[in-house]
């Protein structure tokens, strides 16, 4: 990691009234969490639409279900890292701080982040295709798949967003608002390949804020960055917290 760089994202962030946070898939990497795309993602060897859409889950429930399941029973054994610890400390440093993430695994609750806007749901959620309750289920592996509604009998489905589905309206009209007056928006360990969300950093940008990537390898839009930290997220968020409270290195 550039220290000039570093220090220039610190002065920034420091002198930053309002501070906006894009995650993705990468800052749950160091907890053992896959990401979706690249060597070793969760996509590789798979075709998207095969898993994440639904018309996937439409043609074979139980081949979705297993998918899932699979990703809940890992997901029940790994813990928040370093950036997410970050993150959830920022949260009463900053004046105005939102979290936004694309993450479904729930890891930026768990270290005690309040109030993050999921656009991409939440994997232990359950929904109800017939009736529409939604229910949070914690239970890996699921005794049953396909769930089914208690309420009505109804086939359930993981409470994500799938390609060509709506972002929940709440999370990302907030999303947009906490962009649109960013000071400085944080993109962490994203591709940025998937919109609308990739798109809150095209609107901040525009919108003049400075941008900061977060992020060993160049994502689709790190040209709208004016500072790039190419390190793991869990080694970057540490690193500048601990120049924003004043500890030597
Ligand atoms: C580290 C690291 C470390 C590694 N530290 N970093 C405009 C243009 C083109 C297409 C579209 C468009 N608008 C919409 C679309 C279509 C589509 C889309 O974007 N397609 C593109 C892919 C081509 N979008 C949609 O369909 C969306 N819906 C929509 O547009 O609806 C319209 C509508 C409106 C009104 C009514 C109805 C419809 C929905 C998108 C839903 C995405 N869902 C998924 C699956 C969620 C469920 C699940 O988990 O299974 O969300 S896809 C998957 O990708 C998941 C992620 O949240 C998302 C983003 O991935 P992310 O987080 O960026 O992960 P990776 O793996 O790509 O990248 C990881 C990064 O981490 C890398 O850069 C590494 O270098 C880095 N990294 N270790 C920091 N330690
Ligand atoms: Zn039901």
């Amino acid at each position: 990691m550039d220290r000039r760089d570093l220090e220039t994202a610190v002065a920034w962030i420091r002198s930053a009234g309002t501070v906006t946070v894009l995650t993705g898939a990468g800052v749950s990497a160091e907890s053992g969490v896959p990401t979706f795309r690249g060597s070793g993602g969760l996509w590789q060897g798979r075709r998207v639409e095969d898993v994440a859409s639904p018309e996937a889950f439409a043609a074979d429930p139980h081949a979705v279900w297993r998918f899932y399941d699979e990703r809940r029973c890992r997901l029940a054994t790994v813990q928040p890292n370093p950036a997410h610890e970050v993150l959830a400390r920022w949260q009463d440093r900053f004046r105005r701080f939102t979290l936004v993430t694309q993450n479904v695994d729930g890891l930026h609750a768990l270290a005690r982040s309040r109030d993050v806007l999921e656009l991409h749901g939440n994997i232990w959620r359950i929904r109800c295709v017939e009736c529409g309750r939604e229910r949070e289920d914690r239970t890996a592996p699921l005794p049953e798949l396909p769930p089914r509604c208690t309420a009505c009998g109804g086939l359930e489905r993981p409470g994500v967003v799938w390609f060509g589905e709506a972002l929940p309206e709440g999370a990302a009209r907030d999303a947009w608002r906490a962009t649109e007056t960013a000071d400085v928006f944080l993109v962490a360990g994203t591709s940025a390949v998937v919109y609308p969300a990739a798109g809150l950093v095209e609107v901040a940008a525009a919108r003049g804020a400075r941008i900061v990537e977060l992020n060993p390898e160049a994502s689709a839009l790190a040209h709208l960055a004016g500072v790039a930290l190419r390190a793991p997220a869990g080694e970057a968020l540490p690193a500048i917290d601990a120049l924003l409270s004043g500890v030597p290195s």
